[in-house]
């Protein structure tokens, strides 16, 4: 869960980027790095085996001021390694997450995959009592000739769940699904923290905060 501490007027978020393996988790953290201006990110913390495959985690801190409150935040921005054989290290990195991007795999070979890992996904957050976070699922490899149609996409049982798109690999959609998550992270923390009310921020600013400094590839998108 979100730390606030609000006599230093700093609110700490995790988001994590979940889903099958070798889906493109790790290059959006790669994309969203590139995107983040440099003196409102930390070291991209990135753990990969020779292959390429993700061993323990990736980590990117972001963090800013939001205008005139002198309201400080930090996102911790997680990915988890896909393979099946890290599930003990998935639910360590899933643990006290304000929200989950969930990284599906365009290809149509991927789509059994995909469940499997949105059901691992499912299964660990009631485990840790996470079941409510908001979770945004983008279809990545958008650009592959063969992807599956947006409407032929699996929604994982909610017909009407709205998907965002990207080429990871080409940082297309990257930050417009960071925004999305951002957003709806917002309105369900304000729910339970009634954090306009605490900190005189609301939703609008916090999304401007983020504008600002999440690079203008935003505006575009
Ligand atoms: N065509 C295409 N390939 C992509 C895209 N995004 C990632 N890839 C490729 O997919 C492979 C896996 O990408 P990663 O970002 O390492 O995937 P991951 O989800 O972090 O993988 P694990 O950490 O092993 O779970 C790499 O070869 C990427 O270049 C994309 O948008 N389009
Ligand atoms: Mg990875």
């Amino acid at each position: 869960m979100a730390q606030v501490d609000f006599a230093e007027r700093q609110l700490t978020l995790k988001f994590v980027y979940y889903g099958p393996p070798l889906s493109g988790k790790t290059s959006n953290l790669r994309a969203l790095h590139d995107n983040v201006d440099k003196l409102n990110r930390g070291r991209l913390m990135t753990l990969d085996t020779r292959d390429d495959r993700t061993l323990f985690f990736d980590l990117l801190p972001i963090f800013f001021r939001a205008g005139s409150t002198a309201f400080s935040f930090r996102i911790k921005v997680y990915t988890v390694p896909g393979q099946p054989v890290h599930e003990a290290t998935r639910k360590v990195v899933l643990t006290g997450s304000d929200g989950v991007v969930f990284v599906a795999d365009s290809h149509p070979d991927q789509r059994a995959n995909n469940r499997a890992a949105w059901d691992n996904l499912v299964g660990n957050l009631a485990t840790l009592g996470l079941q409510h976070i908001p979770i945004i699922v983008q279809y990545n490899k958008r650009d592959l000739p063969e992807a599956t149609p947006l409407p032929d996409c699996d929604r994982f049982g909610e017909p009407n769940r709205v998907l965002t798109e990207a080429s990871a690999k080409d940082g297309v959609g990257v930050v417009s699904t960071f925004f999305e998550l951002a957003s709806r992270a917002w309105m369900y923390l304000d729910t339970g923290l009634k954090l306009t009310e605490r900190t005189g921020l609301d939703a609008v600013s916090f999304r401007k905060a983020i504008a600002d400094h999440v690079g203008e590839q935003l505006a575009k998108e």
